[in-house]
C-alpha cells in the first residue's frame, strides 16, 4: 500500500493482524501470477495499480463518498441492478468471495459441504478482513441457489444491514413480474436509505453509465477473438473482476484505453501467446477476486483463455439496457428486461445458457471448453453434464472441472488440463 491506511482499517473494525496476513498472501500471489506474465499490455499497469490499492485508495474513495452523503451498497450477485443503485445516489461494490478465510469459524456456521464462494463470503465477515463489507451501508443478499438463500438466514445474525432480494427461478410471465416487483421494492429501500428519490434524469444517466461500462468490456471481449490473442485470459479475467469494484467512469475510460492498445497490437499481429496456441472458453461458476487458480493452471499449461461464460464475464455483462425509455416506468421495464435475460443456472429450465456457450465457442474461435464447477454447487454441476454432452455431440471437446479455492488439487488439475490441451492441438 502506498499510504498508511491502518487507521482507516482500524476504524472499520478490521482485524489488522489477519488483514495484514491476507494482503501479504494476495500480494505474493499477484506477483507470481500476474506480474510474471510476459508481453502484457501496458494498459494493465492501471489494473496493477487498482489491485495494489484495492483495500487502500478505493476504500478511502468510498469513505469519502460516504462522508459526502452517498451510500455504499455491497452485493454478491449480478442480479442486483447497479442502474437503480446509482440513480439513488449510492455506489455498488462486489463483495469478496474468492478465497478461503477463517474456515474453522465458517464451518461452525455452515455445513462443510457448502460451496467455496458462500464459505468465503462468511470467512471475510467472520475474519473481519473485508473493508468493502465493513464500509457498506446495505448488503444485498439474493434468493438464488439453495446454498445462498439459506446462508443469508445465518448471515443475518452477523450483519445488521442485510437486505434480501427475492428472485424468480423460472423465466415465465410470473417470474418477470416477481423480478419487477422486487426491483421496485429495492428502489424504495434505497430511496429510504439515501433519502434521495430516483428521478427520470438520474435513472437515465445511471443506465448510460452502466451501459458504457459494459460496452467497454464488450469491446475487450471482441478483441480476444484475434489470433494471436492480444491479452491473456488472466488479465482479461482481472479486468472483469475489477469491473465490480472500480468507479464506473474511470473503469470505462481505462478499459477503452487498453482496448485502443490491443487494437494496435492486433494490427501488428502481436500477441501474448504464439499464433495457434490452443484456445479455451471457460464456462460455469463465477471466479471472484482473488480466485485465479484455473486461468493460472490453464495458461501455464500452454493454452490461452479467450472468453468466460460466467457472471464474472459475459453472463454478467452480455446485455445492455435499452436507453430509449423516457418515463421512470419505461426505464424500469427496460432494466427488468435486461436482467431477466441473465442465464444463471438457478433458472429452470435454462436452455439459453447452452446456446450462449455454443455462440461463444464460435465467436471466440475456441478449440475447447473447460466447464468450471465449484464443489457442492448444485446448479452449475447439474448443468455441466448436459452441457458436456451437447458440446461433444457437436465435436467441441469439453473438460468438466470440479474444484474449490484450496491449492491442494493444483497438481491433479494441471495433469488433467495438460492432457486436455494436448487433445486440442
Ligand atoms: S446470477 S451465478 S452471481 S447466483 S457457486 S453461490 S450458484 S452454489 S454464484 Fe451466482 Fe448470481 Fe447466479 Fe451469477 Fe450458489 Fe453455485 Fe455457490 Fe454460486
Amino acid at each position: 500500500m502506498s499510504e498508511d491506511y491502518r487507521s482507516m482499517w482500524q476504524l472499520l473494525g478490521l482485524n489488522l493482524e489477519a488483514h495484514d496476513a491476507l494482503l501479504n498472501v494476495l500480494g505474493k500471489a499477484y506477483q507470481e501470477i500476474f506480474l510474471a506474465q510476459k508481453d502484457r499490455p501496458q494498459g494493465m499497469a492501471y489494473f496493477d495499480f487498482v489491485m495494489s490499492e484495492v483495500h487502500g485508495l478505493r476504500i478511502k474513495e468510498l469513505l469519502d463518498e460516504k462522508a459526502a452523503g452517498r451510500k455504499i451498497i455491497g452485493t454478491y450477485c449480478v442480479f442486483v441492478p447497479e442502474e437503480i443503485v446509482l440513480a439513488a445516489n449510492a455506489t455498488l461494490v462486489g463483495l469478496c468471495s474468492g478465497a478461503d478465510f477463517a474456515m474453522e469459524e465458517v464451518e461452525k456456521c455452515l455445513p462443510r459441504n457448502t460451496c467455496a464462494l458462500i464459505k468465503s463470503s462468511f470467512g471475510f465477515k467472520l475474519g473481519k478482513v473485508c473493508p468493502y463489507l465493513e464500509s457498506a451501508d446495505m448488503i444485498v443478499g439474493e434468493n438464488t441457489c439453495d446454498g445462498k438463500k439459506k446462508a443469508y438466514e445465518s448471515l443475518k445474525g452477523l450483519v445488521e444491514n442485510l437486505y434480501v432480494m427475492d428472485l424468480p427461478q423460472v423465466k415465465s410471465e410470473q417470474g418477470r413480474a416477481l423480478l419487477k416487483a422486487e426491483y421496485q421494492r429495492f428502489r424504495a429501500a434505497l430511496e429510504d436509505l439515501s433519502g434521495v428519490a430516483v428521478t427520470t434524469a438520474s435513472l437515465k444517466q445511471a443506465i448510460r453509465t452502466v451501459n458504457a461500462k459494459r460496452a467497454a468490456i464488450h469491446r475487450l471481449s471482441s478483441l480476444r477473438k484475434a489470433d494471436p490473442a492480444p491479452i491473456s485470459g488472466l488479465d482479461a479475467l482481472l479486468a472483469n473482476q475489477v469491473f465490480f469494484y472500480d468507479a464506473p467512469l474511470r473503469f470505462t475510460k481505462s478499459m477503452n484505453a487498453i482496448c485502443d492498445e490491443l487494437e494496435a497490437r492486433i494490427a501488428e499481429k502481436k500477441g501474448v501467446f504464439p499464433q495457434k496456441t490452443p484456445r479455451i472458453l471457460v464456462s460455469g461458476c463465477p471466479q471472484a477476486v482473488p480466485n485465479w487458480k484455473l486461468p493460472f493452471v490453464v495458461e501455464t499449461a500452454g493454452a490461452v483463455i479467450v472468453g468466460e461464460e460466467s457472471c464474472v464475464g459475459e453472463r454478467g455483462t452480455r446485455n445492455l439496457t435499452d436507453e430509449s425509455g423516457e418515463t421512470l416506468e419505461e426505464m424500469l421495464e427496460a432494466i427488468v428486461d435486461r436482467y431477466f435475460r441473465v442465464d444463471c443456472a438457478i433458472f429452470t429450465p435454462n436452455p439459453e445458457r447452452l446456446e450462449h456457450i455454443q455462440e461463444m465457442v464460435a465467436a471466440y474461435h475456441a478449440d475447447g471448453v473447460i466447464h468450471y464447477g465449484l464443489q457442492f454447487c448444485q446448479p452449475y454441476l447439474m448443468e455441466s453434464m448436459p452441457v458436456e454432452k451437447a458440446l461433444e455431440e457437436q465435436g467441441i471437446p469439453c473438460l468438466r472441472v470440479e474444484t474449490d479455492y484450496s491449492m491442494e488439487d493444483v497438481g491433479q488439475l494441471k495433469t488433467r488440463i495438460e492432457a486436455f490441451i494436448e487433445q486440442l492441438r
